[in-house]
């Protein structure tokens, strides 16, 4: 396994729409155990390939208390159940540092492969549904940044801006 480098905002390869998985293989599967390290050792809950520019519809989540449920999401396709809206507090591996609440459908049917191409679907709620969500933005090129008003979303770019100087 490796870890991979996360990109962070306002980094423009984050915009990029990411390409349907075509077949499930060797290569995928190494993908996903690399994403799943970077996520428990950046201690996330959810990364999607985009965040690591990689640009295939992959996803790794895992909202579990123990960090021990690992679940994989590959050409994931989401349907609104529920319109209803739910706000979270919202953070991003991509965005460290910085919470906004965000407002999404509280009710989703998921459809996707896991990691050995089968398909699977599940009716998510709750932390599980929000951060699904969150995930299949980034590998549309959106980001929870977006939801939020301009001048707020100036103000963490301005601020990850100077820190990415800080660091180059
Ligand atoms: C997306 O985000 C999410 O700022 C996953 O300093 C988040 O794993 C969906 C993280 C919340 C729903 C609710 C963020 C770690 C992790 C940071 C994450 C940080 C360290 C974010
Ligand atoms: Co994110």
């Amino acid at each position: 396994m490796a870890m991979l480098e996360i990109l962070e905002f306002p980094d423009p390869r984050l915009r990029t729409k990411a390409e349907p998985v075509v077949l499930v293989d060797n290569a995928i599967r190494k993908t996903v155990e690399d994403m799943l390290e970077t996520m428990y050792e950046a201690n996330g809950i959810g990364l999607a390939a985009t965040q690591v520019n990689v640009h295939k519809r992959i996803i790794v989540i895992d909202v579990s208390e123990e960090r021990s449920e690992p679940m994989v999401f590959i050409n994931p396709n989401i349907t609104v159940l529920d319109e209803e809206p739910d706000s979270y507090d919202e953070g991003c591996l991509s965005v460290p540092g910085f919470y906004e609440t965000v407002e999404r459908p509280k009710g989703i049917r998921v459809e996707a492969l896991d990691k050995d191409g089968q398909s699977f679907v599940i009716e998510p709620e709750g932390l599980l549904a929000v951060c699904l969500q969150h995930e299949v933005d980034h590998l549309n090129g959106k980001l929870f940044v977006d939801y939020i008003s301009p001048m707020k979303r100036n103000r963490i770019r301005k601020k990850l801006e100077k820190q990415h100087r800080a660091q180059a």
